[in-house]
């Protein structure tokens, strides 16, 4: 395997550091065969953008549609292990004091792999809510509806996850900007900087003085604002990383 070219200012960086950030995207599980958003859509599900489907109005207007989709994905997910990226995380996290890994994926792969305190801003698509009360419902059920229906009140299960037009959970989203607003070094990792309020995290962290660095094979919104870019896949490069720190 060609080694990546670490520049040292990164590793300089990262070594004085005590105050990290690291926010994630799909790209890190791509290594694990999860599809990123801007993957095409495979199969039955190519003709849909995942704006379309991951949105209230979508699930409201078909739910049957939505859930299958999602079940598609839990059955990716479920497959699915954590890979060298996820792992080199756990390890970076053990060197410093204050480490805040903070992440889009709603495929918990990064809390099985190990990584303690996750911040999952866009929810867990293992988890289940009641549509109308959107609150948590664990077991449900089993019964022919397709969505199943909460035990509680009869409306349709959704999946726990955020949902394009609606808010952040309002603690994820507090602990994320805190983590930005004191961090000496984020590091963004396999995400297309796209989607709102996430994407604004590394700029904030920038505009309180840390050292930016992107991990991604292709450019993105941040890259023009990162003082370096790592352009390779986060499952090579992040080893690579914690290895030499
Ligand atoms: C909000 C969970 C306001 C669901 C997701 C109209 C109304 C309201 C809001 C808006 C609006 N118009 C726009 C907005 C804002 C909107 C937004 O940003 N839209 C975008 C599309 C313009 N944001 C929202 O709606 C958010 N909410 O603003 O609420 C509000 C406030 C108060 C009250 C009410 C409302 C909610 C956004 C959350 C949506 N949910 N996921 C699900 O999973 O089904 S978003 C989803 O896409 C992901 O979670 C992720 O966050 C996002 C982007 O995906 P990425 O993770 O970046 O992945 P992507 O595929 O895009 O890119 C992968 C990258 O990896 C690439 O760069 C690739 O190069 C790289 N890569 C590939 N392989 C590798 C790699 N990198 C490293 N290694 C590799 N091997």
């Amino acid at each position: 395997m060609v080694a990546a070219l670490i520049p040292e200012e990164v590793l300089a960086r990262l070594r004085a550091a005590e105050r990290v950030l690291v926010l994630t995207g799909a790209g890190i599980s791509a290594e694990s065969g999860v599809p990123t958003f801007r993957d095409a859509q495979t199969g039955l599900w190519a003709k849909y953008r995942a704006e379309e489907l991951a949105t209230p109005e979508a699930f409201a207007a078909n739910p049957r549609l939505v859930w299958d989709w999602y079940a598609w994905r839990r059955e990716l997910v479920a497959q699915a292990e954590p890979n060298a990226g996820h792992r080199a995380l756990v390890a970076l996290e053990e060197r410093y004091a204050d480490f805040q890994l903070v992440t889009q994926n709603v495929d918990g792969l990064h809390a099985r792999a190990g990584s303690s305190d996750v911040v999952e801003l866009h929810g867990n698509i293992t988890q289940n809510l009641c549509f109308a009360e959107g609150t948590p419902v664990d077991a449900h059920a089993h019964g022919s509806s397709v969505p199943p229906r909460c035990p509680r009140c009869g409306a349709y299960l959704r999946p726990g996850v955020v949902w394009f037009g609606e808010a952040l959970p309002r603690e994820a989203l507090a602990r994320a900007e805190q983590a930005a607003r004191r961090s000496e070094v984020v590091l963004s990792i396999g995400t297309s900087g796209l989607v709102h309020p996430a994407a604004g995290l590394p700029l904030t962290a920038r505009a309180h003085g840390a050292f930016v660095i992107e991990v991604n094979p292709t450019a993105t919104p941040l890259t023009p604002h990162a003082d370096q870019v790592l352009s390779g896949p986060a499952g090579q490069i992040l080893p690579e990383l914690a290895a030499l720190l």
